[in-house]
């Protein structure tokens, strides 16, 4: 619990200036839902599969749903939630997620999150992934999520010496 909480941390002072907007314009949208320090960790680059996260803040009186998400870097998203059964955490596939009325919700470690599914190309950290959100009422969000690697590893800064040629 502590490492997450240090992770989120670290995820909202990095991320938290480039979410003023997230909302796509030719909906009308916005201002209805804040986008705060939506973030992928870094993944292996040989990992399948990672995960999402995002605060969502509902600033209208209506709830909102989220129905779907899409991302061209990715063949699939799905909403996960996570159940706790006698002790152990299993992810489950949700239909929705909701942002209730004057309400937020966050997606997190450990809890509610996106999970990203068969990157169609190598990502970097520092790079944006852009993702769209599909509501009940078919209104499109778009969201920008900045790639975050958590580890720090001086030892991959010296590996990545001498690829600064793009
Ligand atoms: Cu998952």
């Amino acid at each position: 619990m502590k490492i997450y909480l240090s992770l989120l941390t670290l995820a909202f002072s990095i991320t938290s200036f480039a979410f003023m907007s997230g909302i796509d314009p030719s909906r009308d949208t916005q201002g209805e839902i804040d986008i705060i320090g939506a973030t992928i960790p870094l993944a292996p680059p040989s990992a399948s599969v990672n995960a999402g996260y995002v605060k969502f803040t509902n600033t209208s009186d209506k709830d909102v749903e989220f129905h779907s998400f899409t991302s061209p870097v990715y063949d699939s998203v799905e909403m996960h939630v996570m159940e706790f059964n006698s002790g152990t955490a299993k992810m489950k596939q949700a239909k929705m997620i909701l942002v209730p009325a004057n309400d937020s919700i966050e997606l997190k470690p450990g809890g509610t999150h996106l999970m990203l599914i068969g990157p169609r190309r190598d990502i970097k950290a520092g790079e944006q992934i852009l993702m769209i959100a599909q509501d009940s009422l078919e209104r499109r969000f778009m969201l920008k999520f900045n790639v975050v690697d958590f580890r720090e590893s001086k030892v991959n800064d010296q590996n990545d010496h001498g690829h600064h040629n793009h």
